[in-house]
């Protein structure tokens, strides 16, 4: 396989894109936010989605690279469009793979990116998952406070899944948990299952993070999630995650 070439190439010859996802604030119906999602545009297979690259990227170590791309680009796109509308809310969430998490100099590169981007910090979050997050090392509760140090926001995605526990969960200064889509699914239509999604909105509350609920594809969801107390969501039932020319009319288009 020539995978780590074909990234390489791929970096040099700007294949890679971003799509953005809104996130809506579930009590107005506001677009508060984006997820930015990593996309190939490959010269002959089209448009590869992360699935098909990214372990490979993180397994060859071109994640390091292409997630620096990425963190770039969604700052200074971010900063484009708050430049654009100052005055609304708007936050820039961007995955970030373990091994980025792990380099020794990943908090100056996030440092450097947002100073060359003029985004403010609190406008960018970063979204890890809980085995990178959760790793209960003082090398990681350092990284974490001198990230929240920098001033940038910090949430665990597919939150449920793994194998948080709860008094690491306390100490670690996450601001945002992001309720795994598989939960979301079991509320309204077919099965109606709402024990877990409320449980993790309460558990935010109770330690004063805010939840994002993800894969909302139904109004049920929506309304079950809104009445839980949910803050916010991403999902298909409002918007799929969309090229930055869409992106940013959704952003100037009111709503
Ligand atoms: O966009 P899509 O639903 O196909 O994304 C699938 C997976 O790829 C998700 O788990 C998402 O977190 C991951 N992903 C998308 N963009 C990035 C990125 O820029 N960096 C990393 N590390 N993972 C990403
Ligand atoms: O792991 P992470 O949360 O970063 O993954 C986000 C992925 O979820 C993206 O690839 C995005 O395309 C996908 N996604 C976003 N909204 C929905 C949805 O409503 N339903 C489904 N099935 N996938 C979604
Ligand atoms: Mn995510
Ligand atoms: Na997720």
């Amino acid at each position: 396989l020539q995978l780590e070439a074909d990234l390489r190439r791929a970096l040099e010859n700007d294949e890679f894109e971003l799509h953005y996802q809104p996130t809506i604030r579930l009590d107005n119906g506001a677009v508060v936010g984006f997820e930015a999602l990593l996309r190939w545009r490959h010269p002959t297979r089209g448009l590869v989605p992360p699935a098909e690259f990214v372990s490979l990227a993180e397994a060859t170590g071109m994640i390091l690279p292409i997630g620096q791309w990425v963190l770039t680009e969604a700052c200074r796109q971010a900063a484009e469009w708050i430049g654009a509308s100052p005055d609304r809310p708007m936050t820039m969430a961007v995955n970030v793979s373990g091994r980025q998490f792990g380099q020794d100099d990943f908090a100056d590169i996030v440092e450097r990116v947002l100073a060359e981007s003029g985004l403010a910090p609190e406008r960018l979050c970063l979204e890890m998952t809980e085995s990178v997050v959760m790793n209960d090392t003082e090398e990681n509760l350092a990284l974490l406070t001198r990230l929240k140090a920098i001033g940038v926001k910090l949430a665990i995605d597919d939150f449920g899944t793994g194998y948080s526990s709860l008094s690491y969960l306390r100490r670690f200064p996450v601001d945002t948990l992001k309720i795994d889509r598989s939960f979301v699914e079991r509320l309204g239509q077919q099965s109606d299952d709402a024990t877990l999604a409320r449980t993790i909105v309460q558990l935010g509350q109770s330690l004063g993070m805010s939840t994002v609920a993800e894969g909302i594809e139904h109004s049920e969801q929506f309304l079950a999630l809104r009445r839980m107390g949910c803050e916010r969501a991403q999902g298909y039932y409002f918007s799929r995650p969309l090229p930055a020319i869409q992106a940013g009319a959704v952003l100037t288009g009111g709503r």
